[in-house]
């Protein structure tokens, strides 16, 4: 890349890069990112009258497209750029425009020195390196395949099976070995000593099997079986053990990625899981809306649901259905006692409409009554989660009668609470992270000091990179999540490297290109959420109730706003009120736009209508500055403001009223990791308008089945609604066009099936993965040990006295 510089140097346009860092400094800015930088080109390209063809595709323009930030010293500037996708380069550049190559730790010094915290007289700073620990994991090669790590894993196990096949034989041969269900043992019993005994038992078992007829149970030739060597486990008819003995046996005989997959995919090892989401309100009506409490509930719900079918699902084609196997999925989250209305002070809540899927809640041990009694902030409960992890896992034990097969961690907290409990329990961890806050507050490493009464970042950070080397396996909504996209950083890429100014310096903070990421994407409630075309699955009563509250109602408890037209079209957002969400963002355009006000009604849906109501400090000052958007632009008579929390079966009928209404929805978040009510929206068909920023880009294919936004440019956002708004008036058929497509893409793509499907396959890849290089973590994990007691526990053990004060 630096050959880019030297070629615009060497080349006629070494005058404009001199000119244009000679713009740069009189700009008022040190530190410049992609935004400002490319914005700083375009005004370039304006000031000086650049043709088109300059501004597109010169060196220079093609040089700018790559950089990432520049920090501005005197004598030189510090560029940091981005040949590729997960990858980066560091240039000093000098006034006279050499260039020189700088190493991570120059630019992380840099960036100190930016915020004077640079000190190198008082010696070094810690660095944390984890790049030695996967230096003998296998790694993906092309930044394309990050996070399809199982199929990466399949092909490099299937590759090891071939190449080293004695060894691996074995390996595969012990692993199948240790399968039992409360102590029974399943697949092979101790009639089969040897993997060369086990390959031929196979062939004679198929042989077996393929003189009985295909429908016959399990049960009938159960003791044949056994005597061979086979216990239950292969399948519940004769046809399916006949096809899964077929698939060992392939396997066996010529290993190749898919029968791999095939094969592992139906080992019945997965019974009992643990999901991971201490903070928040956890439960299933009355709590979504507040904050802190959004998707993520909603994700780990309807996980739990889904995965608990298709544990049933699989059970039962393994044949197991006869041992009593009876598969228990266990959501585990902090127990309120003051629960403000909700069942968060309940122990223990069965999920609905499940066999055995529970919520499990554990309080927080009583260091500080005042505090413990209530709901936490996420940005405050990090002196709690050891002692929480330590409780939970006793309470696991015994609801499990044993160990679960699965930990799954959610958010910051949950991963670290999983990592704590699968360290101790020796059990398969998975982390999902919904939202990485790093990313989302801009430079919220780099000022974590000036944060740190509010936010707390020194433990999140360091929770965040325990927790996601700790896994073994992590699962990401989209693509981006873990590397962004050409022109911009993924969240997990932006723990690669970065500082945390007299705290630490993070040289290599995760691999990209480990297989332990995987983008295994939600899905939503089909049976909440469904086209309002249905009409037969809706209920009237509802749908009028809905009708009045959104559009008439005059009950200020409930409601702000009297609209003067309620017949115009919906322009629909519900989220919950904090800033990231960008809520007053969309009231601001709106009320800029004389236009959109003529043709649409603004009705958001959001948490909470009074300060008073609140104690969260993000969400107060958006109910301020939403009632100051609504006066500055006299919005009275337009907005209708709902501060309702819905039950499930209202959320899902809300969204088909909007439907019924031809209304639009709009996602103006500045940043949104995931997106639920994307697909929320999209599968009622409403047509949809969301975020370019963050995971909406890759739900949404733009102007095929919804549109993207740039929250952050008013005009442009109200421009492309009202494109929309006028395409419709001139084709009545344009909002079914787009509201149809919409649905089409979330059944295609973003279903529960689809989702538990890939993530008990990938769990079932990881555990094998596990146990057959368990030797090769141990020293990574020791690493991760130490920065647990030696910075992670002391801070939080700091944030608790602090508590104590307040
Ligand atoms: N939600 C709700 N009521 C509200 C706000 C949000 O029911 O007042 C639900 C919404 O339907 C969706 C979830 O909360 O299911 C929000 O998920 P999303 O991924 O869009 O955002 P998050 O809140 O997790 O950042
Ligand atoms: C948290 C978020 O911020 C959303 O973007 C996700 O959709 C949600 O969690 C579920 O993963």
């Amino acid at each position: 890349m630096s050959e880019l510089f030297q070629a615009v140097i060497a080349s006629d346009e070494k005058t404009e890069l001199r000119q244009f860092v000679s713009d740069l400094r009189t700009l008022g800015k040190k530190y410049l990112l992609r935004n400002d930088i490319v914005n700083a080109f375009a005004a370039y390209c304006t000031k000086y009258e650049k043709p088109e063809q300059f501004h597109q595709s010169s060196l220079l323009s093609k040089l700018i497209y790559y950089v990432q930030e520049i920090i501005l010293e005197d004598g030189s500037l510090c560029v940091l750029l981005r040949p590729k996708i997960a990858s980066m380069e560091i240039v000093r550049v000098a006034d006279d425009l050499t260039v020189e190559q700088m190493t991570v730790q120059e630019l992380l010094d840099v960036r100190d020195r930016f915020v004077n915290h640079f000190h190198p007289q008082e010696g070094d700073i810690l660095e944390l390196d984890f790049g030695p620990f996967y230096d003998y994991s296998p790694t993906i090669r092309d930044p394309k395949n990050i996070g399809k790590g199982v199929q990466f894993l399949n092909r490099y196990l299937s590759s090891k099976l071939f190449q080293d096949a004695r060894q691996w034989q074995e390996t595969l041969f012990n692993f199948l070995r240790l399968h039992r269900y409360n102590g029974v043992q399943l697949l092979i019993n101790d009639r089969i000593k040897s993997q060369e005994q086990l390959s031929e038992q196979v062939k004679k078992a198929l042989t077996f099997v393929s003189d009985i007829s295909e429908e016959e149970g399990y049960e009938r030739f159960r003791l044949v079986l056994q005597l061979m060597g086979f216990e239950a486990g292969w399948g519940n008819t004769a046809a399916r053990v006949h096809e899964t003995l077929g698939i060992l046996d392939e396997l066996i005989d010529s290993p190749d990625p898919q029968t791999l997959e095939a094969f592992i995919s139906r080992i019945p090892m997965i019974f009992n899981i643990v999901l991971v989401s201490p903070h928040g309100w956890f439960g299933q009506e009355g709590v979504l809306g507040r904050p802190d409490t959004g998707g993520q509930v909603v994700y780990v719900l309807d996980q739990a649901k889904s995965l608990e079918k298709q544990l049933q699902e699989d059970i039962h084609l393994a044949g197991l259905d006869s041992l009593g196997v009876k598969p228990k999925v266990i959501i585990l989250t902090r127990l309120i006692p003051n629960s403000d209305g909700t069942r968060c002070n309940e122990r223990l809540e069965k999920v609905h409409a499940t066999e055995n899927a529970w919520i499990l809640r554990v309080p927080f041990r009583e260091f500080n009554p005042k505090l413990t009694q209530n709901w936490i902030s996420r940005f405050e409960i990090w002196p709690y989660l050891e002692t929480y992890a330590i409780d939970s896992e006793k309470e696991l034990l015994a609801e499990f009668q044993g160990k679960p097969d699965l930990i799954v961690g959610n958010y910051s907290d949950g991963n670290l609470v999983a990592f704590l409990l699968s360290r101790k329990l020796k059990v398969t961890q998975c982390n999902i992270a919904h939202a990485l806050e790093k990313s989302k507050y801009l430079f919220s490493n780099l000022y974590w000091q000036e944060s740190e009464d509010k936010y707390h970042f020194s433990l999140q950070f360091t929770a965040d990179i325990i927790a996601m080397n700790a896994a073994n396996c992590i699962v990401s909504s989209t693509y981006q999540e873990i590397v962004g996209q050409p022109d911009s950083v993924g969240q997990y890429e932006s723990y690669h490297c970065f500082t945390m100014p007299d705290l630490y310096h993070v040289v290599k903070g995760i691999e990209l290109f480990s297989p332990k990421f995987n983008v295994v994407p939600p899905g939503v409630n089909e049976s909440v959420y469904f086209p309002y075309t249905r009409i037969e699955d809706r209920v009237q009563g509802d749908r009028d109730r809905l009708n009045e509250l959104l559009f008439t109602l005059e009950d200020p408890e409930q409601v702000f706003g009297k609209l003067d037209d309620p017949h115009k079209r919906p322009l629909f957002s519900m989220a919950r009120l904090d800033r990231i969400k960008n809520l007053t963002g969309l009231a601001e355009l709106f009320g800029k736009s004389q236009e959109l006000q003529e043709k649409c009604n603004l009705i958001l849906v959001a948490g909470k209508l009074r300060v008073e109501e609140t104690e969260d400090y993000e969400e107060a000052e958006e109910i301020k500055k939403l009632y100051a958007i609504i006066d500055q632009y006299n919005l009275h008579g337009k907005i209708r403001w709902l501060g309702v929390r819905l039950s499930k079966s209202l959320s899902g009928e809300i969204y088909r009223v909007i439907a019924d209404a031809q209304g639009i929805f709009v996602q103006p978040a500045l940043f949104e990791a995931f997106g639920l009510t994307i697909l929320e929206a999209m599968i009622t068909g409403i047509p949809t308008f969301g975020t370019q920023f963050g995971g909406p880009l890759e739900i949404i294919q733009d102007g095929v089945n919804g549109f993207y936004i740039n929250p952050t440019n008013h005009e442009d956002t109200a421009q492309k609604i009202l494109d929309f708004l006028s395409k419709c008036e001139h084709n009545p058929n344009y909002w079914y066009e787009i509201s149809t497509r919409g649905i089409d893409r979330v059944y295609s793509t973003y279903t529960w099936k689809i989702h538990t499907t890939k993530l008990l396959t990938l769990a079932r890849t990881y555990g094998f993965w596990n146990y057959s290089s368990k030797e090769e973590r141990e020293d990574m994990l020791r690493y991760i040990e130490s920065l647990f007691y030696l910075i992670y526990k002391p801070k939080a053990k700091a944030l608790l006295a602090e508590h104590a004060n307040r």
